[in-house]
């Protein structure tokens, strides 16, 4: 799920989370608005002769694009200034610079909403500053639920020699953890889908595994993977189904577990695909997963390009039989189907017996 960056843009406890000059977050709705409303807001005029400027810095994790969402009204005696009365909302980078800025002159007495959007161009600290415009009066606008929702899929971190690393920044030779221990990357493929082929062809959409779903806390964060991109289950059930207790199950699969779905968004994301000498499960935020699967649905998500150039180097991976990996069961698909019922019905998580195994060959 998206995080907020913003702490406390409901106002609910007063001005936490917020600093700056000549703050009024005190206050219910209704005294501005005389509506009745006891929802707590914040006024971009404090008093007369100072300059409201509220303000709050937060941590961006990755390089993202997204939005800064709020509502804003005029207050009512403030009405025959409207067109005036408002607030600039900017949001600046460490040493300063701005990267986003918007004005903001709320017409109506009644919240409407309002968006500015806002690419933050890598990690770092910024803060959100929002300033008084209009008569110097003690009246002006007023706003509610600020909200910086960001995810940062694209940046799934993949468990290499040094550390996570953010699978986009992944290039050959890196040497990643994997369940048979450290390999060294033999090629990256990269492909952009595009909000436009998200809603052309919704076979693209990927499947979201919220951080925790699969059990054991794993995967540490929020992960997005292509549906048909092969996750490992370790449970008990498997060992009663397939003799052994790992097995590896397209992430469609996975999506009538709680807090695995197919993401309904469309807005453009970076499929990134890894290859190594053979297959590997790697740790996707510490959840194991498979690097690569080259089946008709995979290929279908690279380009003409990327599987000639596949072809040309691994020659052995675009051969239909090789899809397994040594030691690891991949069910025929009502097989898979059959084993996520089961661990729904017993309310198993996908991961309730996975320990990592790093280092060791799971089996020849
Ligand atoms: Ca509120
Ligand atoms: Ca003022
Ligand atoms: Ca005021
Ligand atoms: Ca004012």
């Amino acid at each position: 799920m998206p995080t907020n960056l913003i702490v406390n843009g409901t106002f609910n406890a007063g001005n936490f989370g917020w600093s700056g000059n000549d703050l009024e977050t005190n206050h219910r709705e209704s005294a501005y608005l005389g509506n009745g409303s006891n929802n707590r807001v914040a006024e971009m005029d404090g008093r007369r002769g100072q300059i409201t400027e509220m303000e709050q810095t937060f941590t961006v994790e990755d390089a993202v694009s997204t939005e800064l969402t709020f509502d804003s009204a005029l207050r009512v005696a403030s009405n025959g200034q409207a067109g005036s009365e408002g607030f600039t909302v900017e949001i600046v980078d460490s040493s300063g610079t701005t990267i986003a800025n918007s004005t903001i002159l709320p017409t109506t007495n009644f919240f409407t909403a309002f968006s500015v959007p806002v690419t933050f161009p890598s990690a770092g600290d910024y803060t959100l500053r929002m300033t008084e415009l209009g008569r110097n009066d003690s009246l002006g606008a007023i706003v509610d639920n600020i909200e910086l929702l960001v995810c940062f899929h694209g940046s799934t971190r993949i468990e290499t020699v040094n550390g996570p690393k953010p699978a986009r920044d992944i290039t050959e030779g890196d040497l990643v953890m994997t369940e048979r221990g450290l390999q060294p990357v033999r090629w990256v493929g990269r492909r952009r889908i595009t909000a436009e082929d998200l809603v052309e062809n919704k076979n693209l959409r990927p499947v979201t595994i919220t951080a925790g779903a699969l059990g054991g806390g794993l995967p540490m964060r929020d992960i997005r993977v292509s549906r048909q991109h092969r996750m490992l289950v370790c449970s008990k059930v498997c060992q009663r189904m397939f003799g052994t207790d790992k097995a590896l199950v397209a992430a469609i699969r996975l999506t009538c577990l709680p807090g695995i779905f197919i993401d309904p968004r469309t807005e453009d994301l970076d499929y990134v695909h890894i290859l190594f000498d053979e297959h590997e499960i790697v740790l996707a935020e510490g959840a194991p997963s498979e690097s690569l699967l080259l089946g008709d649905e995979a290929k279908r998500s690279l380009s003409p390009d990327a599987l000639q150039e596949i072809a040309d180097i691994f020659p052995d991976t675009l051969d239909p039989q090789h899809s397994a990996l040594p030691g690891e069961v991949v069910p025929a698909l009502p097989q898979q189907k059959k084993l996520v019922e089961r661990l729904a019905k017993n309310k198993h998580l996908p991961l309730s017996r996975y320990q990592r195994t790093e280092g060791e060959r799971v089996a020849a």
